[in-house]
């Protein structure tokens, strides 16, 4: 692991995460996964959606936007659609990313768009004092479901699969080495990555850090991960819990059909030698 070089955090905002949160053990990861990949503040965003793990943006000194909840990947999207010659990241929590704004993943995978979405999941809302997600386990009790959670969990990273993420990864705030390693690997990866984090919440303690640790296992070296059928396996296995990466494929992003498109648009309606320009599409129009 290189010791970074630049440094990333701003000197004058200190995290107010509780003493214990997972989060800082992301902020730690994504600190050296930057160092290891030498990525210029300047030329970097993070996106963050509402919750404890949206105040991951708040400090980096890179560039920042705290938005609104449950809608950080698609203003990730905008972001790098506008300015795709900058390394976009995206951050936010399970109530963020698998509740209010679970429906805003799918359009993102389909597009391929070339962002890194770190998820991380402490199975509860923790910014907004303990009510339950869609990771809750059924039997933890908050004042607001004094009889446990009613509903049905999610499995995450089967939906991810599902929606044909072309990078998917899981890992656990209790192993740093991985998360820094698969960090780095999702942010050079070319498309959409997604990186599910399981992240603590001390306070509401629905997934203790105690849960992290045993059980849990990296993915074998021989893992095949251009095969769906097999990650899936993987992903809905719990005797382990499977970290590392599942899936990783490379496929066109939505920003090199774009171009592709344009340029089968100027083929097919310049003259030869011609640029098509805004007047002589207008002119189609007189
Ligand atoms: C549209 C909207 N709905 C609800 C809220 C209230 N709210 C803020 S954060 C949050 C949930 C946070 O949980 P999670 O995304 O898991 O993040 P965590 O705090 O656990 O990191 C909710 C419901 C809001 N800010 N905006
Ligand atoms: S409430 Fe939970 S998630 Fe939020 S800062 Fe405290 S420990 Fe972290
Ligand atoms: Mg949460």
């Amino acid at each position: 692991m290189k010791t970074p070089s630049l440094n990333y955090k701003k000197a004058n905002i200190k995290p107010v995460w509780c003493p214990g949160c997972g989060d800082y053990a992301v902020f730690s990861a994504l600190q050296k996964s930057f160092g290891e990949l030498e990525l210029k503040p300047e030329e970097t965003v993070i996106v963050s959606g509402i919750g404890c793990s949206g105040r991951v943006s708040h400090y980096f000194n890179t560039y920042s936007l705290h938005g609104t909840h449950g809608r950080a990947v698609p203003t990730a999207t905008g972001v790098k659609t506008v300015r795709p010659d900058l390394t976009v990241l995206c951050v936010g929590g399970d109530g963020d990313g698998l509740s209010i704004g679970g429906g805003h993943i799918a359009p993102a995978a389909r597009k391929n768009i070339d962002i890194t979405y770190l998820l991380l999941d402490n199975s509860i809302y923790g910014l907004t004092k303990g009510q339950v997600s869609p990771t809750t386990p059924e039997t933890y009790t908050t004042r607001t479901t004094p009889y446990g959670t009613l509903e049905e969990n999610i499995e995450a990273l089967p939906i991810f699969l599902a929606y044909d993420i072309s990078f998917v990864a899981r890992v656990n705030a209790l192993n740093m080495k991985q998360m820094v390693s698969v960090i780095t690997a999702a942010i050079r990866h070319k498309g959409m990555s997604i990186v599910y984090i399981m992240s603590p919440c001390v306070t509401y303690p629905a997934m203790p850090w105690n849960s992290l640790k045993e059980g849990w296992e990296e993915i074998p070296e021989d893992h095949p991960r251009d095969d769906k059928m097999k990650s899936l396996e993987l992903a809905y296995c719990k005797s382990p819990l499977y970290t590392g990466i599942f899936y990783d494929v490379e496929r066109p992003t939505i920003g090199e059909r774009l171009d592709q498109a344009k340029e089968r648009g100027l083929k097919k309606n310049s003259k030869e030698g011609d640029l098509l320009t805004v007047e002589t599409i207008l002119k189609d129009f007189y």
